[in-house]
């Protein structure tokens, strides 16, 4: 099969693990063959360890999960010192995309220009939407245009990486959000992260999630990033990663339908820890049978997007 270039990167398949859904690629290489999947997100990186939020982190519902892990990771010396070390030596040449966050548009270009000089990834995506964060207030910086202008005009000069912007569902238009993150130097967008959410015990009123609120994943926000990627695609040129609610090959090729070149498969893998695997595999056999039909979005020369269709 014909790899999938975007970003200048060869992906064998145009579904990729999400962020923050397989570490740093631990748990996959016992579950497949790395050639069955197009590539990794890692989970996001902060400049300092964080140990995360109190448990319950995670909580299963009718038509999804909610989490609040709350940005557990081992800093930016424990990526370099563990995590980097152990990617080059298993991964081999699977793409591998570094996420990143922070609390300020200066933590963020830490993390890049720490990681800048090392080998073992490909790209970096600008995690600007986490829901999770006590210290953003609910508000990520995905939702306040200056702060995402900042985070680029600190990032963009320390990278010569591909930098891809996550942006958030409860966008009231992120197309705009899109185009803005482009005009100050993204290379592509990743629509959506979790859609922010609540649950409590019936019986106490408490909440499930230890650090209460969560964000929402899973089949139930598979229309929320559908409409997000077609909001997208409509504004930008650069590739879209489709995110939210993929399960089965069928919710991918909406998502390529929509606009997106790429797709990352999340909450799916948790049920299914070969997830992401099937739903490439499906998706090739659909391309290879009907490719006029079931074709991603070129990532280099971007046809028009489907308006109402
Ligand atoms: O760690 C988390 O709680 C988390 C993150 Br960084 C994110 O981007 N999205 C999410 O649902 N959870």
């Amino acid at each position: 099969m014909r790899p999938t270039r975007v970003f200048g990167i060869d992906f064998q398949h145009p579904v990729l693990l999400a962020a923050g859904t397989c570490g740093f690629g631990e748990p996959v290489i016992d579950v497949m063959d790395l050639s069955d999947i197009g590539g990794i997100v890692t989970k996001s990186v902060t400049p300092e360890p964080r140990s995360g939020n109190p448990a319950p982190r995670v909580a299963e519902y009718r038509h999804g999960m909610l989490n609040s892990v709350g940005l557990a990771n081992p800093g930016l010396e424990g990526v370099r010192r563990d995590k980097l070390p152990w990617m080059r030596k298993h991964l081999g040449n699977l793409p591998v995309i570094v996420s990143v966050a922070g609390h300020t548009p200066e933590e963020y270009g830490q993390v890049v220009e720490g990681l800048e000089g090392e080998d073992g990834f490909q790209a970096f995506e600008l995690n600007l939407s986490c829901p999770n964060d006590a210290r953003l207030g609910g508000r990520p910086f995905a939702l306040d245009p200056e702060s995402l202008e900042a985070v680029l005009e600190v990032v963009r000069p320390r990278t010569v990486r591909p930098l891809i912007v996550k942006l958030a569902p409860n966008d009231p238009d992120i197309g705009a959000t899109a185009a803005l993150a482009v005009a100050h130097g993204a290379d592509g967008i990743t629509a959506v992260n979790t859609v922010p959410g609540y649950l409590t015990q019936v019986s106490t009123g408490r909440p499930i999630l230890g650090a209460g609120p969560g964000g929402t994943s899973g089949p139930a926000i598979l229309p929320v990033g559908l409409a997000a990627v077609r909001q997208v695609a409509q504004r930008v040129d650069v590739p879209v990663i489709g995110v939210g609610g993929i399960l089965s090959p069928d919710d991918a090729l909406l998502y390529f339908r929509a606009g997106a070149t790429l797709v990352g498969v999340g909450t799916g893998s948790f049920a299914d820890p070969r997830c992401g695997a099937r739903v490439a595999l499906g998706v090739a056999r659909a391309q290879s049978t009907a490719p006029d039909v079931y074709s991603a979005r070129a990532a280099t020369a971007p046809g028009p997007v489907p308006s109402e269709s």
